[in-house]
């Protein structure tokens, strides 16, 4: 599917620009969704393990989750949908990159200054003194990381379900969402908040909201465009759009 004229004019010339991005933006790299037929891990849903009261009673059986996760991501790399989001950050005025994303494929794609709004799966810490581990895994015996400190389980960074965003990042997220006058909800089913939230956010700022997803989701109905196809192919056509109008560097320091 193209993007419309309209589309395409405030690709051209919005000065403030807002983005989140969800697991279906790193799917082309090879991480799993976390949703639908490909979902990561079938045998589970998310919300069954991503939440707190399951680590506690499993520890190993989440530890197992997450180190199956990192060994993937070990071996992915960034694709042209990251690395265009890199380039928009280079080039437009005011730019700002929020995503639900761990797997820190922006960061290695070259983005320089990203919200994540649910943690990183490369860090960890202890649960009882709170000491950062990095690079902990499940150990030889299949049994979850131990504190070298305090002897209390390791979990990972990141935000399950029940538990608060970081306040500052998601603050910052919603503050750019609020100013932009162009929003790009990129490769997420929107169905989790409150980072689902910040598009209407956007929309209820007079943002205009550009959804680029391989299917409509929850919030189609809600922006003003969806673009159905995948965030490797589209996101680079959107910057090229951008790029009719702007030079880079523009928003280099
Ligand atoms: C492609 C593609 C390609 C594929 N190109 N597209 C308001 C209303 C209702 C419920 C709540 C509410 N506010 C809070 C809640 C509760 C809850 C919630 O949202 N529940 C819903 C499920 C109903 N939220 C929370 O609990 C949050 N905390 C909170 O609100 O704190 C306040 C509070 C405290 C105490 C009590 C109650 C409230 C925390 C949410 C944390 C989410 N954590 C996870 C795990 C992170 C760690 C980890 O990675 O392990 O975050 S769950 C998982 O879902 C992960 C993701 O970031 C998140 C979103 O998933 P995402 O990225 O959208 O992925 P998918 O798989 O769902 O979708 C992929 C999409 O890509 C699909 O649409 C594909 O079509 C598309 N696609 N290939 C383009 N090539
Ligand atoms: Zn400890």
């Amino acid at each position: 599917m193209t993007i419309s004229a309209k589309g395409i004019s405030v690709l051209e010339s919005a000065a403030s620009v807002c983005v989140l991005t969800g697991a279906g933006i790193s799917a082309e790299s090879g991480v799993p969704t976390f949703r639908g037929k490909e979902g990561l891990w079938s045998k589970f849903k998310p919300e069954e393990l991503a939440n707190f009261r399951a680590f506690i009673n499993n520890p190993d059986l989440v530890w197992e989750w997450y180190t199956y996760r990192k060994n993937v991501m070990k071996d992915v790399k960034p694709n042209p949908a990251h690395l265009a989001l890199a380039e928009m950050e280079r080039i437009v005025e005011d730019f700002t990159l929020v995503t639900q994303n761990v797997d820190n494929l922006h960061q290695r794609g070259g983005s320089r200054n990203v919200y994540e709004l649910h943690g990183n799966i490369e860090r960890s810490y202890c649960i009882d003194c709170r000491r950062p581990e990095q690079n902990v895994m499940l150990d030889e015996q299949g049994k979850a990381p131990r504190c070298k400190s305090c002897g209390g389980l390791i979990r990972p960074d990141v935000v399950w379900f029940g538990e608060l965003l970081p306040y500052e990042t998601f603050q910052m997220g919603a503050a750019a969402a609020a100013r932009c006058d162009l929003f790009l909800l990129i490769g997420t089913s929107g169905i989790v908040y409150p980072a689902a939230s910040l598009p209407l956010v956007a929309r209820d700022h007079g943002a205009y909201v550009l959804e680029v997803n391989q299917e409509y989701t929850d919030l189609s109905s809600r922006v003003s465009e969806t673009i159905v196809g995948k965030a490797g192919v589209i996101v680079p056509e959107m910057l090229a759009s951008m790029k009719n109008t702007r030079k880079r560097g523009t928003n280099s320091e």
